[in-house]
């Protein structure tokens, strides 16, 4: 039984709850209008350049009109964080536009550039969007690891907001529901005992392609039950709910719960006459039908007979505030109709269909709205403008509060100390970096945390945990250990555990990094995030990974092992494609170093660029193949040029015409097939590739700032290269995809011949792999010999 109607804390007294009620259902229409009409004049009334349909979602924005605009125009406080729905974009513009944090000028531009988003951004709206979503599912996802991650900054002292933990708030739509990352979420989030946390269902049962099954808000509240979630379902409004007390009331109320979903919106769609046949038909005999039909002309008996409590504000927010103080993560069903208020109401095609323009003159007329008032925040409204001014004002969710923090950077060393050892593997080396790094009680590693999803032991972050211990909202000791069975992990749970612990699903990996990354804005909470997984297996998360650089969030995605390096596990396991996937996200630096004392450097790099304003995540692509360490102490220099992507371990003699370019586990290949073709050509060069991402990066920007008119504009890699003779030939090698590389010739005029993997391995071992693939000394030498045969000619 929900709750009555009540006035929240730190609200205006004196308002009453009929009053706001009143309000609040204007402000719904006015977000209705102004979320249609954005669209439409998207659509129909801004010019069009290119003949391209605009496009936009009238039926999702008033599916979820009457929830959002009682979340934001009530039940929200400043300090919680919400995902929208992607096609509620506009209702969310207009209420932002309405609270004055949206400008119109914004909303006339919805879709073009600078204005408005197609869906919500954090990155590129103007009105604070919380997280941003697109890719239905993930940020229904986010919003559960941000509530793992408010807890974990307010657990650790190190969150911003003194008010108290906010809520997490996914308004979505039912089809969301399929996506996998959000079951994988829920389990998680089970897992960890989430708390404060709302998903608001938006259940119109239509999905994009039609309506939906029947029964699934049965598994919806079974799957939900499962993970210990409070669910509440929003069904009837107030006036079937009053109706079923009247004549032929349960019956009514049966019929539509038994009505098929395709049938109730088909009927929606047709209009009160469709309606009042079928109730004939199939009641007939049931006491009291015939005053109820009697009662009704078709318009009030299809208002009677949609009213579900999705649109009826008065369930909502009694719905809404029935649950305010409990923080047991809540699901709310709320049953809606996909087009509610506009002509495409139920129509299985309506998802993104548009009014046509009578239709929207004729909605035009019906709100009420003047020629030339289209934007006016109060046109065609009962309520007076001092009123509503007045409303907006206090409405909580505005109150001055800060929503987007800022918190300060923490000082990361030049350099972490080399790992020492003659022959070690990158990922050992990683693992030593951060077990050094546990030990001390540096502010650094306070701010370090780490997630892995079932991978932590095997990709080298035993030691870490060890020391710095698992997060958990409940106390748990290291039960292997109290009863002395002899093991190297020490798994204790606590509240100040700096290690998240996740099951396999790479989704919430991501997702995971997603929140954590961008505590510092959300929290206030600055976190150095450092998530490790296996580098195939970002193939697995690659949305999530996608999403959580999309919406500026700063990680370092340690991947290992990766390539077919790892030769045995064969070709499920071997990692081809996510070099070029590491050069391709944007705000994603992608390194691959050789050596332990580039990546000291590299993790030193990739820490303090995750918290530049305009720096990045970072993907570190490492491997298990120990490698025999340089003898070497680097200089300032050095660093700069590894972080900067590329050096040369040989120089080329000035002018020389040949040169190996390698990066990663292959550097024993490059080096020796280098060695042995010094004696043909003394001078050929031998290039250390660290990061194929950044080096590719700069080289286009400089070319941009040539284009620009900047003629000094020189990137690394053309420094470097320049040191070659005009029409040199390279080598280029990785472990990874050969067009990682094969762009260096484009650098100057140099012809490439790049080495790489283009075929799904299978197990074997090194020497095999590399043969098979063509990354050995042998195929880098015939490389080489073929490129001056070539020269010559
Ligand atoms: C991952 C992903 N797959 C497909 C789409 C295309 N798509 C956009 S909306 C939608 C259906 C959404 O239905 P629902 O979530 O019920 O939203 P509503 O009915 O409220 O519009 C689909 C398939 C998408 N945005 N993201
Ligand atoms: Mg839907």
């Amino acid at each position: 039984m929900a709750a009555p109607l009540r006035l929240v804390k730190g609200q205006d007294d004196a308002r009453q709850p009929r009053e706001k009620l009143r309000i609040l259902s204007e402000i719904e229409r006015k977000v209705l209008w102004l979320s249609s009409w954005t669209i439409h004049n998207a659509n129909h009334v801004r010019p069009a350049r290119d003949g391209l349909k605009v496009g936009g979602h009238q039926s999702s924005c008033a599916s979820a009109a009457t929830l959002l605009t009682a979340l934001y125009m009530d039940v929200l406080r400043p300090h919680d964080r919400v995902a929208v729905k992607p096609h509620a974009s506009p209702v969310y513009h207009a209420l932002m536009y309405l609270l004055g944090k949206q400008s119109q000028e914004n909303l006339e531009l919805f879709r073009a550039l600078g204005g408005a988003q197609s869906y919500p951004s954090r990155t590129k709206d103007a009105d604070d969007v919380d997280f941003s979503t697109g890719s239905v599912g993930l940020g229904v996802g986010v919003t559960l690891f941000a509530s793992l991650v408010q807890d974990y900054a307010r657990m650790h002292g190190l969150n911003a907001d003194e008010s108290g933990a906010g809520r997490m708030v996914a308004l979505m739509g039912d089809a969301e529901l399929d996506e996998g990352n959000i079951f994988e979420a829920l389990l998680e989030g089970w897992k960890h005992d989430v708390r404060n946390l709302w998903w608001v269902i938006d259940y119109n049962r239509q999905s994009l392609d039609g309506v939906v099954n029947d029964q699934l808000f049965q598994k919806i509240q079974s799957f939900f039950d499962t993970v210990g979630w409070n669910v509440v379902t929003l069904k009837y409004g107030k006036r079937l709910e009053a109706a079923r007390h009247g004549p032929a009331g349960e019956a009514l109320l049966q019929w539509i719960d038994e009505c098929p979903n395709d049938l109730y919106s088909a009927l929606t769609f047709k209009g009160g006459e469709a309606f009042r046949e079928h109730l004939k038909t199939e009641l007939q005999g049931t006491s009291g039908l015939g005053e109820l039909l009697d009662s009704h002309d078709d318009l009030s008996l299809h208002r009677l007979v949609t009213n579900l409590a999705g649109h009826d504000m008065e369930s909502v927010l009694e719905a809404f505030h029935g649950a305010a103080d409990d923080d047991r993560p809540q699901c709310f069903v709320a049953y809606t109709i996909k087009g509610f208020g506009l002509p495409l109401a139920g129509h299985k095609d309506n998802h993104a269909g548009l009014m046509n323009p009578d239709q929207m003159a004729a909605f035009k007329a019906s709100m009420r709205i003047p020629d030339g008032k289209e934007w006016d925040p109060f046109a065609g409204l009962e309520a007076a403008e001092e009123e509503l001014t007045e409303f907006l004002r206090e409405v909580p969710f505005a109150a001055d509060a800060v929503r987007r923090h800022n918190a300060p950077q923490i000082t990361v060393p030049k350099s972490f100390p080399v790992p020492s050892g003659t022959t070690l593997a990158t990922q050992q080396a990683f693992g030593q970096i951060m077990n050094e790094l546990a030990q001390g009680d540096s502010t650094l590693a306070r701010h370090i945390v780490t997630t892995s999803p079932d991978v932590t032991v095997s990709t080298n972050l035993g030691g870490w945990v060890n020391q710095r211990g698992l997060f958990s909202r409940k106390e748990r000791p290291d039960v292997f250990r109290e009863e002395k069975v002899a093991s190297v992990q020490k798994w204790v749970r606590s509240r100040d555990g700096q290690h998240i612990e996740l099951g396999i699903a790479e989704n919430n990996l991501f997702l995971t990094l997603a929140a954590l990354g961008l505590s510092h804005s959300l929290f206030g909470a600055r976190l150095l995030p450092v998530g490790t997984l296996y580098d195939p297996f970002i193939n697995r998360g690659l949305d999530s990974m996608f999403y959580a650089c999309y919406q500026d969030a700063r990680f370092m995605a340690v991947a290992t092992p990766s390539g077919v390096t790892l030769a045995p596990e064969g070709g499920a396991h071997q990692s081809i494609n996510t070099p070029l996937i590491g050069m391709s996200i944007d705000r994603l630096a992608y390194f691959e170093p050789a050596y332990v004392d580039e990546l000291a450097a590299i993790m030193a790099w990739g820490m303090r660029y995750m918290q530049e304003d305009d720096g990045g995540s970072v993907y570190l692509r490492l491997s298990t193949r120990a490698l025999e360490q340089p003898e070497r102490s680097l200089s300032d220099a050095d660093r700069q040029a590894i972080c900067a992507g590329a050096y040369w371990a040989v120089p080329p003699a000035p002018g020389c015409d040949l040169a190996i370019a390698y990066a990663g586990a292959v550097a024993p290949e490059a080096l020796a097939a280098h060695a042995e073709l010094l004696d043909d050509v003394p001078g050929a060069g031998l290039l250390a590739v660290t990061s194929p991402d950044l080096l590719h990066a700069e080289w286009l920007a400089a070319g941009k700032r040539r284009a620009a008119g900047d003629r000094t504009a020189q990137s690394h890699v053309e420094t470097l290269l320049g040191q070659l003779g005009s029409g040199a030939a390279l080598v280029t090698v990785l472990d990874g995809h050969p067009a990682t590389l094969s762009w260096l010739g484009s650098v100057g005029d140099y012809r490439v011949s790049a080495l790489g993997v283009e075929k799904f391995g299978q197990s074997s071992d090194i020497p095999d792999t590399y043969r098979l693939h063509g990354i050995d000394t042998d195929a880098i030498l015939d490389a080489a010999a073929a490129a001056c045969l070539a020269r010559l000619r």
